[in-house]
């Protein structure tokens, strides 16, 4: 096993590893910007290191001084945590160049996993479904409306690229194509269409649930079952689940086996994720696959019983996966909802300045993964998120009132979070009874408003 590593992020993720490495005995190293100096994962970590001023670009994408900071430090591996230089096939390559183990898959993995025109044509090789669409990358009109007009309006454009929603356009007619296809490459970074979209049918009223996989370096992947992430707003997910309310056994069955045919098919290694839609049909749909630790692994963790951070670093390390798949059970219910400093009543803008009080609840199996504390100050260059609270019940209803008392209790002033909106979502019948799909969150926003209270 490793003996020290950098950590290459910061926030709840970087904390969230720290806490892997003390359980292992591996020594932390953080880094940090000029912004970050009181952040909580500099005074958790053994040794921390600024590399640079707030702007991400200068600082935690900043690889001369990343690796600077790794030599410096003596460190063994490096752990990019979610974001950032995560899924950066040419940093991993440069880590290993240097001497420091990647803990993520390797390089060209990346490079594969971060296209998602030739993963797509891959999984459907390999026998996955995949949602209708094109099997090549588009890069004219006219291919464009031939392919349209063979699956359907309406249509959905995608960056081969993208993530988090960049450059995702609905279309929903042919002479709209043209505008939305030259917009969509624009906002994905693109001059001109170059080859970097594809298109896909845009299936309305689906489901996002995606598969937790570990793979070592040995062939075994296993599965972890599935998480619901339907509940997003502009691609940003805020609540996640496991299981899935709309998942069967006979479902999680194919599901999983169709996430593990995928990982063994490109030799995958590390922990990671396999996406799908689910139609209201119930037929699902490969999407894409995350090569990193994710925001809601917790709630995977809740019901399976396992660290998966610290998989990633027994993994990366060289070890055999210690768990075949009848090891694995899953068992009850976890819920995780995201705590943002974002003003729900304002069209979720970010909401900056010095969080004044800061109580966080506790209580039986609740879970909390944050970084801030009273007096702590956001700054605007870095994302959201200030925690997670993730709960655990023996059945989806009692993991709801216990993450709605775990949320009442959170007490968090001077900034506005996403607490109100998580409150009228766990109370909203559509939810509760798992019919929530893609558009939900959109429509419950502008139908009803959000009452914004500080508690
Ligand atoms: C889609 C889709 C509909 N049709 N692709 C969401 C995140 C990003 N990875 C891709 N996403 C979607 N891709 C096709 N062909 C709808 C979404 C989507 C979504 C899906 C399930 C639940 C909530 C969602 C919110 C926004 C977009």
């Amino acid at each position: 096993m490793f003996k020290k590593i950098l950590i290459a992020n910061r926030g709840e993720i970087a904390l969230r590893v720290i806490r892997a490495c003390r359980e292992v005995g591996i020594k932390a190293v953080a880094i940090y910007s000029e912004a970050d100096r009181l952040s909580r994962h500099v005074e958790e970590a053994d040794e921390a290191y600024c590399v640079g001023p707030a702007p991400v670009a200068s600082s935690y994408l900043n690889i001369q001084k990343i690796l600077a900071k790794a030599m410096a430090a003596h460190v063994d591996a490096i752990h990019p945590g979610y974001g950032f230089l995560s899924e950066n096939g040419e940093f991993a390559s440069i880590c290993e160049r240097y001497g420091f183990k990647f803990i993520g898959p390797k390089p060209e993995t990346l490079d594969l996993t971060g296209n998602k025109v030739k993963v797509r044509k891959l999984a459907m090789n390999l026998g996955l479904p995949v949602v209708p669409g094109s099997s090549e990358p588009v890069d004219n009109v006219e291919d464009a409306a031939e392919i349209a007009r063979e699956i359907g309006f309406p249509v959905l454009i995608k960056p081969a690229a993208g993530g988090g929603g960049r450059g995702l356009r609905t279309v929903h007619s042919e002479k709209e194509l043209k505008a939305q296809l030259e917009s969509s490459a624009r906002e994905a970074g693109m001059t001109f269409i170059s080859a970097g979209v594809f298109i896909e049918k845009y299936l309305e009223k689906a489901r996002h649930i995606e598969v937790q996989v570990l793979a070592d370096h040995y062939g075994n992947a296993i599965h972890l079952g599935e998480r619901d992430c339907t509940i997003q707003r502009r691609y940003q997910k805020l609540i996640e689940e496991s299981p899935s309310p709309v998942v069967d056994e006979n479902l999680r069955r194919r599901i999983t086996e169709a996430a593990l045919k995928l990982v063994k098919g490109i030799n995958y290694t590390n922990a990671g994720t396999v996406e799908f839609l689910l139609d209201q049909e119930g037929n699902f749909y490969f999407i894409e696959m995350n090569s990193r630790i994710q925001v809601e692994h917790p709630v995977t963790e809740l019901v399976s019983g396992i660290d998966i951070v610290k998989e990633q670093l027994r993994i990366a390390a060289g070890e055999k996966l210690q768990y075949s798949q009848k090891d694995v059970t899953l068992d009850g219910w976890a819920l995780e909802c995201r705590i943002n400093a974002e003003d729900p009543g304002q069209n979720f803008m970010p909401s900056l300045g010095t969080i004044t009080a800061y109580v966080p609840p506790g209580g039986v199996l609740v879970r909390i993964d944050d970084y801030v504390y009273a007096g702590y100050n956001i700054p605007p260059y870095y994302d959201s998120l200030l925690g997670k609270v993730v709960v655990w019940g023996r059945t989806r209803n009692e993991a709801i009132d216990r993450m709605k008392a775990a949320l009442q209790g959170f007490r968090i002033e001077g900034i506005n979070t996403t607490i109100p909106f998580h409150m009228q979502v766990l109370n909203h019948p559509v939810f509760l009874n798992g019919n929530a799909y893609t558009l939900f969150t959109e429509e419950l926003m502008s139908r009803e408003s959000v009452t914004v209270s500080s508690s």
